[in-house]
């Protein structure tokens, strides 16, 4: 399978994560690029390009169509603001926030983040701009791929994205690279076309960003199997309630699975999310590919097992639409290469012979 990884997204490293008063050691680490790219070798998928893009030049148009140019002129600027206000250069983070209980937009480098951002885990660094943007050039030149005419195609995004809506970052997220693929797909500069999209998203958290992104329109189906957000992160976001609003209305679905969910239950959610895919009979398909459902993750909680992954590619392939990978979440270092490879390979071959 084609794929895509960025090389400049090493000066991205926080070096903490606020959590449960703590600030916890970070988990979505630089070395997850290499152990995927190897992941990707050992299962025979062969090495990946290197992307070699660091800012959003021939893409800006296509970032725009998702997130707003204040949001990413704010991004783009943050750490010199905030380091030049006075804010510790550890990097910039929120500690008063906007939202439900304040609406102002204050002009304070110290206080921007809190207004853009929702949680205080996704940390800007001097390099956060140029690996945000790095990702995202990944995802296009991936998305790229099945324009030209590839049926599948990767893109090992880093860092991940689909917690990052039209204005907001959070979730170790600030583009999100799912969202911008799929407008790439909708309108390509050359090359077929996918008007109809649907993107599924396997990620164990429930992806807000892609949901908020895709809210109000119905040509962008948004399936999402995730861990029961009353119990887990984001928290705020990712019930079955949420289905959507105005052109959207039905148009966005949530599948919140219980905490210890076995590859036994969740293939048989994953299966009905699909039939609704079919359904909805899409074009082509972005796949959020998260694979911190595996029971060994750091942070997550469901108890998928190594052979989860194969048969998760299976039933991707069972769809026929011509699909992009975009890597998310996953943060079990040892397993990473066999956890992404074995889903990748197993599509590969499935949608080969049928
Ligand atoms: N101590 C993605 O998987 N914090 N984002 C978890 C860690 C937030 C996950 C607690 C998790 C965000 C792309
Ligand atoms: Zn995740």
């Amino acid at each position: 399978m084609i794929s895509f990884y960025p090389t400049v997204h090493t000066g991205h490293q926080p070096q903490g994560e606020f959590w449960n008063s703590r600030v916890d050691i970070p988990v979505e680490v630089f070395q997850r690029v290499d152990l995927i790219r190897s992941g990707l070798v050992q299962s025979g998928l062969g090495a990946p390009e290197a992307v070699n893009e660091s800012t959003l030049n021939g893409i800006r148009p296509l970032v725009e169509s998702v997130h707003s140019p204040d949001y990413l002129s704010y991004l783009e600027t943050a750490y010199g603001r905030w380091v030049s206000a006075g804010g510790d250069p550890t990097g910039v983070m929120p500690f008063v926030f906007t939202g439900r209980k304040m609406d102002g937009k204050p002009e304070s480098p110290l206080a921007l983040p809190g207004y853009y951002a929702f949680d205080m885990g996704a940390w800007i660094l001097p390099g956060t701009y140029a690996a945000a943007a790095a990702s995202a050039q990944t995802s296009v030149h991936a998305a790229e791929q099945l324009c030209q005419g590839h049926e599948a195609a990767y893109a090992l995004c880093r860092p991940p994205g689909h917690h990052a809506g039209v204005d907001f970052y959070g979730g170790y997220c600030y583009l999100n690279n799912a969202a911008i693929a799929a407008e790439y797909l909708r309108s390509p500069a050359r090359g077929r076309r996918f008007e109809r999209l649907a993107i599924l998203d396997i990620d164990l958290h429930h992806g807000n960003g892609t949901q908020q992104i895709f809210y109000q329109r119905h040509e962008v189906l948004v399936v999402s199997l995730h861990i029961d957000p009353a119990i887990e992160y984001p928290f705020f976001a990712g019930y079955a309630s949420e289905i959507g609003s105005g052109a959207g209305e039905g148009f966005n679905l949530n599948y919140p699975l219980p905490g210890g969910t076995s590859d036994e239950d969740y293939l048989s959610v994953l299966d009905k999310a699909l039939e609704q895919i079919a359904r909805y009979d899409p074009e082509g398909l972005v796949v959020s590919l998260g694979v911190d459902t595996f029971a060994g993750d750091p942070i997550g909680k469901l108890a998928l097992t190594h052979s989860a992954y194969p048969r998760i590619g299976q039933e991707i392939a069972g769809l026929h639409r011509p699909t992009l990978f975009v890597q998310e979440g996953g943060y079990a270092l040892q397993h990473l290469p066999d956890l992404v490879g074995s889903l990748l390979a197993s599509f590969e071959q499935n949608a080969k012979s049928s």
